[in-house]
């Protein structure tokens, strides 16, 4: 990767007193060792003692949790608190083979509560997991070349990927090429193999991070591969999103947008959710360079010592769009082109079966909440053992059985069908809509989401029947906190978390993630939100014009004012 610019990380590490705390603790952790090994081997506690090695773990895929549902009472018994941890898979686009999904499997059962969480970045979580399990877990997936680097902490997070076999004939090589970002932007320290592998260290005189340096980047930082008309990513909400541009010939190259993030805080006014803005086009042998430029402009520049303004978003707004983009380009060695036109049509996903034009079929598989339950284990675990092609998740929580010929299509059907996996009287809204985890395992979390969209979309699926709208489209997603795992702020409909019961709802976003939505009511309780979505769905099953989307009604009508800058402060 890019070494080219003065790596600005590694001067600042030297002056520590201008760096946050948490750069401090990076640029001391010997490439995220730290002493996780001597934390995993303590007897007396559940926990990892360090608190600094409970935030190295965050770059190894891991996060120490405590259950929440049992928090009180453990007080009340003077215990320490239920410690688990969550552990997130590295999984570029979303694929997996049924030999991986086998694995997965297994290792939920032993080892994670007997279910698997699919995420809204495309890959695999397990919760539940006890101190001693990590190292078994992790062994695990190695075993079928899985794992967890890298899969949360300051760094390049899980590459995505459009899922939707039929969005585009260009599917297979934007794949790939979103692996090829993915296996470059990973961190390359051996700790992860001395700590979960037991490697040897070895000594070496090349750099053990010639890209990051000892303090990484200044936060997390997202790349996403979209192809329309599918924007099922959301690529305006990514740190760095491609759009695939494709002409006779085949793919040429893609759009870039950069800048895009969902994070806010409800009493920090400076934080905010933007959409990516878009800075031109690269050819399909640029993207690599295009990824490690724009990725070193935010190592370089991004805020080290304010956590809560250190999205590449922030340092974008801050030293002005003209300026990020000369600098990726400076980095890159070559300019971009005039940005190339492209549409989106839906950022949900196509239920059923799909084929494409290789004669493959592709089965999508709705999944509530993108939680596999044990019902669901049983099944898949079935099928994984019938199919012979891929699995892929998407990122909308639900699961497609990718590349079935033929010949074996039958037999799918058949286990689907006995396993009672039919998407039929599951509404629309149901299907695409998204929660985050929040409660029990979130550490934010400030109200209920996975566990409250269900009996939420039962309501708002009677408020639309009532109005005579039949199985309309509406994108909903819920999340337990402002954070905004669940993508929230590009939603129609939209709430979230403020306290037990208290939402935030919001209103107005566009349906394939165009553009923002913007509060209507804060942090009031269902009978509120109810009421208000009654009347706005109301209104637009009898004001609404030929093929409008509920969103954009929404704005039409006045029911909330356009965000038109890309982004929205708390107001
Ligand atoms: Fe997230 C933190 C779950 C996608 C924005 N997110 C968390 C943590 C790790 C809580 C924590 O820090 O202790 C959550 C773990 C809950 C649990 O028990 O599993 C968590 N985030 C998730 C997942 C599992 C939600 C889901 O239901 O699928 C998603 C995992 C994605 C993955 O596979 O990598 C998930 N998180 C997202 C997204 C969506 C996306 O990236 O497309 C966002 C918004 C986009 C963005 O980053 O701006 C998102 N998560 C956050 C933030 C706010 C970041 C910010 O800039 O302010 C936090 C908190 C933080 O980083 O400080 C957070
Ligand atoms: Fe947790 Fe908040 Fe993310 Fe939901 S949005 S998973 S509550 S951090």
């Amino acid at each position: 990767m890019t070494t080219s610019t003065a790596d600005r990380s590694r001067d600042l590490s030297q002056s520590y007193d201008r760096l946050s705390a948490d750069e401090r603790m990076k640029a001391a952790s010997d490439y995220l060792r730290g002493t996780i090994a001597d934390g995993l081997l303590d007897r007396i506690t559940g926990a990892v003692p360090s608190p600094d090695d409970v935030k190295l773990m965050k770059f190894h895929g891991i996060y120490q949790q405590d259950d929440r549902d049992l928090r009180d009472e453990r007080r009340r018994q003077k215990l320490e608190p239920a410690y688990q941890f969550m552990i997130r898979v590295r999984l570029p686009g979303g694929v997996c083979t049924p030999a991986q999904w086998l694995k997965l499997d297994e290792l939920a059962r032993a080892h994670g509560g007997e279910t698997l969480r699919l995420t809204t970045r495309q890959t695999f979580q397990f919760h539940w997991v006890l101190k001693d399990s990590l190292r078994p877990i992790i062994r695990g997936l190695h075993e079928t070349l899985l794992d967890t680097v890298a899969a949360c902490g300051d760094d390049s997070r899980g590459v995505m990927c459009t899922v939707d076999p039929q969005s585009s004939r260009f599917h297979a090589e934007v794949a790939t090429m979103a692996k090829r970002v993915s296996d470059h932007v990973i961190p390359k320290t051996r700790a992860y193999h001395e700590i979960w592998y037991g490697d040897e260290r070895v000594a070496s005189s090349e750099p053990e991070e010639p890209f990051y340096g000892r303090t990484y980047m200044p936060r997390k930082f997202k790349i996403g591969f979209a192809l329309p008309p599918s924007n099922d990513i959301d690529v305006y909400a990514q740190d760095l999103g491609f759009i695939a541009i494709g002409g006779p010939e085949g793919l040429e190259g893609f759009n870039v947008v950069i800048g895009g993030g969902m994070g806010r805080t409800d009493q920090a006014p400076r934080t905010y959710p933007r959409l990516a803005s878009l800075i031109g086009f690269v050819p399909v042998d640029r993207v690599v360079a295009c990824a490690d430029a724009v990725m070193a402009v935010q190592r370089d520049y991004g805020d080290r010592k304010d956590r809560l303004h250190a999205r590449f978003k922030y340092t974008i707004d801050d030293k002005g769009l003209d300026w990020i983009k000369a600098e990726i380009e400076k980095n890159m060695g070559a300019t971009f082109d005039e940005a190339r036109p492209f549409e989106f049509g839906t950022n949900g996903d196509s239920f059923g079966w799909n084929t494409t034009p290789d004669g493959c079929h592709h089965r999508t598989v709705f999944v509530q909440g993108g939680r596999l339950t044990l019902r669901l284990l049983d099944a898949m675990r079935d099928i994984a053992r019938a199919h012979k092609g891929t699995f892929r998740l998407t990122p909308n929580q639900n699961l497609v059985i990718a590349g079935v010929e033929e010949g074996e299509k039958d037999a799918i059907e058949s286990l689907l069908d006995a396993h009672d996996l039919s998407e039929e009287g599951i509404s629309t809204l149901r299907k695409n809509a998204i929660a985050c985890v929040a409660f029990p395992t979130c550490g934010l979390a400030m109200a209920e989401s996975e566990r409250y969209l269900p009996d939420l979309l039962t309501k708002i699926e009677k408020i639309v029947e009532r109005h005579g709208l039949g199985d309309e489209a509406i994108t909903v997603r819920t999340s337990g906190c402002p954070n905004g795992c669940s993508r929230p702020y590009i939603a129609e409909i939209a709430l979230t978390g403020r306290a037990p019961g208290k939402y935030n709802l919001y209103l107005g976003g566009g349906f394939h993630g165009q553009r923002l939505n913007r509060m209507i009511r804060e942090n009031v309780a269902e009978p509120a939100i109810l009421e208000v979505l009654d009347d706005a769905i109301g209104r637009y099953a009898r004001e609404r014009e030929p093929g409008e989307r509920f969103g954009d009604f929404c704005i039409r009508a006045g029911i909330v004012r356009e965000v038109t800058e890309g982004r929205f402060f708390n107001d």
